[in-house]
């Protein structure tokens, strides 16, 4: 079964959880396009989390989601929001969620962690998941160490449940490609930065547009939490620091506050500019619905070259 039909989207297409960025307005606007739009708690209190998830409410009668950053320190009581406003989708990030799977279940939440290795897919199947996202270091934001290439197909081979393919997705062409590798469908975060809808400053938006193939660069590797974000002063600093040896009090000095400078103030400077290997890819602002028939466009007119070129 396609993802979209696991959902009731239109389109096999979720979106990434994009902690600071993802509003409920902008989760709303993701569903109303077509995909599945997801509220990124990363970011926010329990309490704004409530308030976030009821606007989302009022601004669509399509299915939308969650993302529950598992570092956050309200992560708990935010397990317990999602319950009682009865959010019908769950995604996690950066962690383990197995402590909440029997109340999200219990609740009949479809529970959807990301794993960035097999070892981690296998362990959500036994807890229940409902599916995986695979998602590799390619992505924006926290990363693993796992390419999405060598990382999908291996999540396949190893669980039973649908897998979704995360990290290094922008285009028809590797959309095609999640779904030859074995995923039901694709989550986005990088290209949807790129939309009308999404409420990041101009300035991150610009950047973006400028961004190359190798513009972003891995912060924090040494500190146990890697982060991939697009290349500026802050980034260059902040790794030549960690290569010397500088201990973490002396690193969160540059990261503190970061993304929130780049999303709110635009500042590209001193920002952290979380962004995936596929900025480069970005040459232009679409609104969100563009981005999916596009996407959907170009994989089938892909899928028929690779036709006509059949041996
Ligand atoms: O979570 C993400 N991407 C994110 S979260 C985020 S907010 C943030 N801000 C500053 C510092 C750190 C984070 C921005 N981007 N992607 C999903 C993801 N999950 N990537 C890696 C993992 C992961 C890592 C370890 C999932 C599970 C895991 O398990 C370890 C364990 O407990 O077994």
């Amino acid at each position: 079964m396609r993802l979209n039909e696991i959902l009731g989207t239109e389109y096999p297409i979720i979106q990434g959880g994009m902690a600071n960025i993802a509003t409920g307005t902008f989760a709303a606007a993701v569903s109303n396009a077509g995909a599945l739009g997801l509220i990124g708690a990363g970011g926010m209190s329990a309490a704004q989390l409530r308030q976030e998830i009821q606007i989302c409410k009022s601004l669509t009668q399509k299915p939308f989601g969650v993302n529950i950053m598992l570092m956050n320190p309200e992560a708990d009581e935010m397990a317990k929001i999602v319950v009682e406003e009865q959010v019908p989708v769950v995604t996690t990030g950066a962690g383990n969620p197995g402590k909440y799977m029997a109340a999200w279940k219990e609740a009949g939440i479809k529970v959807i962690p990301v794993v960035p290795a097999v070892v981690l897919a296998k362990r959500m199947e036994n807890a229940g998941a409902d599916a995986v996202i695979a998602e590799g270091t390619e992505s924006g934001g926290h990363v693993g160490e796992m390419t999405t290439m060598a990382l999908v197909p291996q999540v396949v081979d190893a669980v039973n449940i649908p897998v979704i393919a995360a990290g290094g997705i922008a285009d028809g062409r590797q959309l095609l490609a999640a779904f030859a590798l074995g995923a039901v469908g694709v989550q986005l975060g990088t290209c949807l930065l790129a939309s009308e809808e999404c409420p990041i400053h101009q300035n991150y938006k610009e950047a973006l547009l400028k961004a190359g193939d190798n513009d972003t660069i891995v912060t924090g590797r040494i500190a146990g939490v890697p982060v991939r974000i697009l290349k500026n002063r802050m980034a260059r600093q902040y790794v030549k620091q960690e290569k010397a040896g500088a201990d973490k009090m002396e690193l969160e000095k540059y990261t503190l506050g970061s993304l929130r400078r780049a999303v709110f103030d635009g500042d590209t400077d001193t920002g952290s500019l979380m962004a995936g290997q596929v900025a480069g890819m970005l040459t232009e602002i679409r609104p969100l619905r563009v981005i999916f028939e596009d996407l959907m466009a170009g994989m089938n007119k892909c899928l028929a070259q690779l036709e006509q070129e059949k041996v």
